[in-house]
């Protein structure tokens, strides 16, 4: 079952009624400031960084009910609606969300006045615009009233939630015609506050929460919209909120269109002190010159035209066309805008992320960087660096930063072993895209301390080090406290029976090691090799070449199973994932990794592993994360079996991991297994069984609930996933095979048999490819020929053209 449909002109996803399974939601904002937001309007804004500068209140634990949001009600007479059907909840004569690129338009219609709510965060300014049209199509007069409504966070979203006794009593605005202005902590800081207004004179307004709603009131329906009187509240203390009244009449098709800004403003600081700010009066300077950009229809229509030509232009450097029309929607369009989407939030703020737990993650920007590369890479560059310094002078990493400070964080601290190999996987990702070695000179702090700085090259030396010389007692790498795992702890142990666990220090070993770091030791040590070679450190590219070599030998000696890799060795060397354990005997990420990092190709070691996922792992919803799962609690496991069966890490659909066979099944040459593995998780495949899947059509979840599970399908934790940067990796640079590499552009496609071909434009370093792939004789992998601009060519490296700027390549596939 569907709740919508896919436009691929608009590059919309068009939701055709407000009762999706869960909210199915869009993300608003490129640059700075950033909104969520729902299908039926709910969500909240941001700036920067959602713990620390947040604008509006979000109600947590609140999927799927989100009922707060930035609302418009609508009073005709007695009834009361909104163009997004919530909060009211007043059933619509027609209904349609369209979630675009960076924009959502919501179209609601009742007792033939039609709605038009267009939602964006203009490039270049710090605010959300709601364009918001109202269309009488009937042939009687109308007259009606609108209300606006937003409620205000105190800024940091975590205090906000929980120091009630201070907040209650904190809570400042001003209101200036048009436009409220909230300005809680303007005493303290005086540098920042929000402003909420409208491009019209208004009929009243209220920025006091109970005044609105009215004594437990409801947003729902609020006393003022009810009664149709603004009281001009004005908040002192309590529950900030902003609420403008218009009163519309419109003639038998008239229509009429109102801009809201709610934008956030920040005085320089040399301005900080002008005006009365000692005593709290803000200076509204800032605010004014912010509202007159967008405070006509022609100036906020032009804002719309330039953020879809923003996306125009990031779209156009990777497009295919084949005969598959839902490939070429994923990949022309919703792959890509998630990865734009994990770039700007990491994994701190969605609807199953708080915005205050998580902040950047040091593994996961590293992955989100494979995906976005090549449509951004100055800020790839930028977003790599800032990584680094939160790196710790021995090479090891916080395991995450928050956006606004880029300081790691200490709450969570390091010892997640996997991190440091991750800074290799991202940088060698973005010198392969741009051929700029330059960034490895960048003199980039340890822990964002400046006086402690090395150039990027060096944290990279340090990187790879800390793994060499992190190794357990079989020669492979310690996992810490987890690696990409992060449920999989195994230097566990209580002391008492039902204590919560705690992990082994330093003097008790702790021991325990991971055969997927080795795995990506391998696989990311190549990159670090290639990287040492090019800039002449041929002893240190020596030397990690022979520590991979070991590797490889280490993992073939005490890595190996018989069918599959292990996973792990516990603590106390017992093995992880192996056919000798009661549940776990068999797991995704080391078969993915070691194959990927083709450990024991030639061998068939490869090949068997793979056999033994789609033998024990393979689900008609996509590949579980083990089998079987955990059935019981196990202390020195850690947190992966605390989850019951066929959840999360403890063998549910881990679509993250899922893209990582479908790459290591091109290793081995399988087109149709990759194909079939990429197409199983991938939204537009799934959309039919929307009822199931439950969670958007157009994007990742994290997580597919497994087998094992009662509601086996049903997926949970939708877009902020690096699934999304690896799958993009996967189609494009694997199945398509179009691959940057540090001399050029590699051409290996592997893909089914029965796929003729395709076509695709690739810009690569100032060139842009036009590629035709041709499969006469349907195999799945191997190339035949390869043409550039109609000279027969030797190898499919095709080096980056140095005098043209456009490039025809031909391969002929067999
Ligand atoms: C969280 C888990 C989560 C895991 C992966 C851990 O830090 O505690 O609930 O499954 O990370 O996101
Ligand atoms: O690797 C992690 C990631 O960092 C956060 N989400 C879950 C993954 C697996 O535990």
């Amino acid at each position: 079952m569907k709740y919508g449909y896919f436009d691929d002109i608009q590059r919309e996803y068009v939701i055709t009624s407000p009762k999706t399974p869960q909210p199915w939601i869009n993300y608003l904002g490129c640059e700075d400031f950033f909104s969520l937001i729902s299908n039926t309007g709910g969500g909240y804004s941001f700036y920067k960084d959602a713990k620390l500068l947040r604008l509006t209140r979000y109600r947590y634990n609140n999927v799927p009910r989100d009922s707060n949001g930035h609302y418009y009600y609508i009073k005709e007479n007695d009834s009361i609606w909104n163009p997004g059907w919530m909060p009211s909840k007043t059933p619509l004569d027609f209904y349609e969300c369209h979630h675009g690129m960076g924009y959502s338009v919501i179209k609601g219609t009742k007792n033939q006045l039609a709605s038009e709510l267009t939602a964006f965060v203009p490039m270049g300014s710090a605010c959300e615009i709601n364009k918001l049209t109202l269309t009488n199509e009937s042939n009687v007069s109308k007259n009606f009233s609108i209300f606006s409504y937003v409620e205000f966070c105190l800024w940091n979203a975590m205090d906000d939630m929980t120091n009630f006794q201070r907040n209650f009593s904190t809570g400042e605005v001003e209101v200036h015609g048009c436009a409220i202005y909230h300005k809680t902590e303007y005493r303290e800081r005086r540098n920042h506050y929000a402003v909420y207004a409208v491009n019209s004179s208004i009929d009243g307004f209220d920025t006091d929460q109970d005044s609105f709603l009215g004594s437990y009131g409801e947003n729902s329906a609020p006393e003022v919209v009810v009664s149709g009187q603004s009281k001009n509240s004005i908040a002192s203390g309590w529950r900030p909120i902003g609420s403008h009244h218009l009163k519309v009449s419109l003639a038998p098709g008239e229509s009429k269109t109102y801009v809201f800004v709610l934008g956030y403003v920040e005085n320089a600081v040399e301005d900080k002190w002008v005006g009365n700010a000692e005593d709290g009066i803000i200076n509204r300077a800032p605010a004014e010159t912010l509202l007159a950009k967008f405070d006509t229809t022609e100036k906020v229509n032009q804002a719309f035209t330039d953020l879809k030509e923003y996306w125009n232009q990031l779209l156009s450097h990777f497009t295919i066309s084949s005969s598959e029309e839902k490939l070429d929607r994923m990949v022309n369009i919703w792959h890509q805008y998630q990865c734009m989407v994990t770039f700007n939030m990491s994994r701190s703020a969605s609807y199953y992320e708080s915005g205050i737990g998580r902040g950047m993650g040091f593994r996961d920007s590293c992955q989100d960087l494979l995906g976005f590369v090549h449509l951004i890479p100055d800020r790839a560059r930028e977003r790599i660096l800032d990584i680094a310094s939160t790196q710790f002078e021995d090479g090891s990493a916080y395991h995450q930063y928050q956006p606004l400070t880029k300081k790691g964080n200490s709450d969570i601290g390091s010892g997640f072993n996997d991190d440091p190999l991750w800074l290799i996987a991202g940088t060698a990702a973005y010198i392969k895209e741009t051929g700029d070695y330059s960034i490895l000179d960048e003199q980039t702090p340890y822990d964002s301390d400046p006086l402690k700085a090395t150039d990027l090259m060096e944290h990279l030396r340090r990187s790879f080090h800390y793994t060499m010389e992190h190794i357990g007692p079989h020669g492979l790498p310690l996992i810490g406290r987890a690696d990409w795992n992060d449920c999989l702890n195994l230097n566990c142990f209580s002391t008492e029976p039902g204590e919560s666990f705690q992990t082994f220090g330093p003097s008790e070993g702790p021991n325990a090691e991971s055969i997927f770091i080795a795995g990506m030791f391998v696989k990311y040590g190549k990159d670090y090799v290639e990287i040492c070679k090019h800039r002449g450190l041929v002893e240190e590219a020596k030397l990690a070449q022979k520590a991979i070599s070991d590797m490889k030998k280490t993992v073939l000696d005490t890595g190996w199973d018989g069918e599959w890799y292990l996973r792990a060795y516990d603590h106390y060397q017992n093995k992880i994932g192996s056919k000798e354990c009661v549940d776990g005997k068999i797991f995704i990420e080391p078969q993915g990794f070691c194959v990927m990092a083709e450990i024991g190709l030639e061998e068939g070691y490869c090949l068997k592993s793979l056999e033994s996922v789609e033998k024990y792992l393979d689900t008609k919803y996509g590949i579980v994360l083990l089998q079987p799962p955990y059935h019981r609690y196990h202390v020195e496991l850690g947190e992966i079996s605390s989850y019951p069966p066929g959840y999360k890490e403890n063998a549910g659909i881990f679509c993250h991991n899922n893209p990582w066979i479908s790459i290591a099944e091109t290793v081995v040459g399988r087109g149709n297994r990759a194909w079939e593995v990429y197409t199983r998780t991938c939204p537009a495949y799934i959309e039919d069984i929307s009822e199931i899947h439950r969670t958007e059509p157009y994007v990742y979840s994290q997580m597919i609930a497994g087998k094992d599970a009662p509601n086996f399908g049903e997926a949970k934790n939708s877009w902020l996933t690096g699934t999304s940067a690896w799958t993009f990796l996967n189609v494009s640079q694997y199945i398509l095979g179009i691959r940057p590499d540090y001399d050029g552009l590699i051409i290996d496609p592997c893909i089914p048999n029965t796929m003729d071909g395709f076509k695709a434009k690739r810009d690569f370093r100032g060139v842009t490819y036009h590629i035709t792939v041709e499969n006469p004789s349907h195999v799945e992998k191997g190339i035949k020929s390869v043409t550039v601009d109609g000279t027969l060519v030797e190898s499919n490296i095709i080096p980056v053209a140095k005098d043209k700027s456009e490039v025809n390549v031909t391969v002929v596939m067999g």
